[in-house]
């Protein structure tokens, strides 16, 4: 995909659904009493992983696009697959899925591709063998392929190093089969999907302080699922609308969650023009529409508790910081290293390439802002983020700017490049 300067940003967009949402639906519908149906599920690639792994699992899935049906059978209701199941590059799916299968009285290998097997996942073995599970990662380097068999589970308390939604979240989907209480403590509240869902579903959640507690279940009910727009994606047309000039965008219907929405509080620190607007709750999920304008920026700091918050917007921040007055400083990310690809060490080299002064630093980076940018060819690593970020960059930089394996938004956001190319006047 080649990317040129944009004159400007005009008109209204409907991101597609939440991924996070997306994924914990079509989990806790598979293990629910009782049909879900679940409006606005995200297509993407890594959902789609979800929906198969439960179809391998027993379970009937109907895809109707932007309707999915969940017949769920029950917490006991998963029948051993007949063979591994393929969470191709979704770490979400892999990570909440060993949860529930460390309750399963059957053994499973999870795989996926080369992406997701070189991502860390001791962080869920280790809580989820406390519990009881017998989990093994096959190469015997804390990565995938694992193979788990499940069994008879205890609660425990876990305090996890790392502000993770992935960890709290398996831990306590095992939680709902142990034979007490469950606790876990992180650093930071991450995002809290999987205890509002739960709840949705007739789960006894709640959280103190930083510490989410889970009371075993008999049995979860399904329940109507209305997906928000995924503000991880809505986060590129809002970068975009402050950074083109004399832009102007309303993006409909985007998820507000508090620990998903530290995007919205850093553009206020850094001067940037948003109002929310139609303000509503869906399936116990805050939404609204948002009002972007180009603005003029300048530099902040972005550290401890924000984090979390909004750690899958940080690549595109970070493009933004280049063009707000000053620097922009964010601390505290080493979790960027872990995701699709490196996502300090990616941003860092692509910006640079294109003109930007930025400094990786060990836990986020240095953004020196201010400088023009001009086009580059960009290496995406086949990260979605890491491409949706510089199609946006490109739009404000001189030249031309080639993303290469552009074709890997499909794992968040098919029809990105249509999208953002129905907003671009030139
Ligand atoms: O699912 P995956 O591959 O881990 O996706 C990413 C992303 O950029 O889309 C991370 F690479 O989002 C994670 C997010 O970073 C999705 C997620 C969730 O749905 O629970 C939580 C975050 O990860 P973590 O490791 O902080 O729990």
């Amino acid at each position: 995909m080649k990317f040129t300067r944009a004159k400007r940003l005009r008109g209204q967009i409907s991101i597609p659904g939440d991924k996070s949402i997306s994924h914990r639906s079509v989990m806790f519908g598979s293990i629910a009493s009782g049909t879900t149906q679940i409006c606005h599920y995200l297509q993407g690639a890594d959902c789609l992983s979800t929906i198969s792994c439960f179809q391998k699992m027993g379970i009937a899935i109907e895809n109707k696009g932007d309707t999915v049906l969940v017949h769920g059978k029950g917490m006991r209701g998963l029948t051993c697959p007949d063979s591994a199941l393929d969470c191709g590059n979704s770490g979400t799916t892999m990570r909440l899925i060993s949860g529930i299968l460390a309750a399963q009285d059957f053994s499973v290998t999870l795989t996926g591709d080369a992406s997701i097997q070189r991502r860390p996942m001791k962080r869920v073995m280790e809580p989820l063998t406390l519990m009881g599970a017998a989990i093994t990662s096959v190469p015997d380097n804390g990565c995938a392929p694992l193979t788990i068999r499940g069994g008879a589970l205890c609660g425990i308390h876990y305090t996890s190093p790392v502000a993770s939604a992935q960890v709290k979240s398996a831990i306590l989907l095992a939680g709902l089969y142990a034979d007490g209480q469950t606790r876990v403590t992180e650093p930071w509240v991450s995002r809290d999907h999987s205890e509002i869902m739960l709840k949705h579903f007739g789960a006894h959640v709640s959280r103190e302080g930083t510490t989410a507690v889970i009371s075993p279940a008999r049995e979860l009910y399904a329940n109507k699922v209305v997906v928000p727009g995924d503000i991880s994606s809505a986060a590129y047309f809002l970068c975009a609308g402050l950074m083109v000039p004399n832009s102007q965008i309303l993006i409909r219907d985007v998820g507000i969650n508090p620990t998903r929405a530290g995007i919205l509080t850093v553009i206020k620190a850094m001067g940037g023009q948003i109002q929310l607007l139609n303000q509503h709750t869906a399936s116990g999920e805050p939404a609204a529409d948002i009002l972007v304008s180009s603005s003029s920026l300048h530099g902040t700091v972005i550290q401890g508790a924000l984090i979390p918050t909004l750690i899958d917007e940080l690549p595109v921040i970070a493009a933004m910081a280049c063009f707000a007055q000053g620097d922009t400083v964010i601390r505290d990310a080493a979790e960027l290293k872990v995701k699709e690809s490196d996502r300090i060490a990616v941003m860092a080299r692509n910006l640079s390439a294109m003109g930007a002064d930025v400094e990786a630093t060990n836990d986020g980076m240095i953004i020196h802002g201010g400088k023009p940018l001009h086009g580059a060819v960009i290496d995406s690593c086949l990260d979605h983020r890491i491409a949706m970020t510089f199609a946006v960059a490109g739009l404000c930089a001189d030249g031309e700017t080639s993303i290469l394996g552009a074709e890997c938004v499909n794992i968040s956001y098919p029809g990105f490049y249509e999208d953002l190319g129905r907003l671009i006047e030139r």
